[in-house]
């Protein structure tokens, strides 16, 4: 499960927030050929990318993401040096999917993802520009008041 991304690409997806997030300045690299402004989600992509982290916290493909697969995806993630804020922000991610039968599914969790899609849309033109996911990303991780 999550092979392949990083703590903070895991997050990322989970925050549907900025990826320069999880790259702390590559300054020492060679300059890239594109600057390191993330680029603006459509939401039929963003719908794509919930699909495909489901999956991989899905890790034995039931539709069901149980309690035991959700706590080891926070504890890879934990293993690959996230912060606790990120960790909180993934559970608060998994309690607001789980749907009314208190399983967390596919269809809960994209339902919830998409709506907090919608949420952080907030100019409502179906995409997110990097400003918006990174307001995302910085709701996501405070604490709720
Ligand atoms: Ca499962
Ligand atoms: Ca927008």
């Amino acid at each position: 499960m999550l092979k392949g991304l990083g703590a903070g690409a895991a997050a990322a997806l989970f925050t549907l927030a900025a990826p320069a997030a999880a790259q702390p300045m590559a300054q020492s690299a060679p300059a890239p050929a594109q600057a390191p402004t993330p680029p603006t989600i459509e939401r039929a992509q963003g719908e794509e990318m919930i699909k495909g982290m489901f999956a991989q916290v899905d890790a034995n493909h039931d539709g069901v993401a149980d309690a035991a697969e959700q706590a080891a995806v926070l504890e890879q993630v934990k293993a690959q040096g996230a912060p606790e804020t990120a960790l909180a922000a993934i559970r608060r991610i998994f309690a607001e999917g789980t749907g009314p039968d208190g399983k967390l599914t596919l269809a809960s969790f994209t339902k919830a993802r998409m709506t907090a899609f919608d949420k952080a849309d907030t100019n409502h033109d179906g995409k997110l520009d990097p400003a918006e996911q990174e307001a995302a990303r910085v709701a996501a991780e405070k604490p709720k008041s």
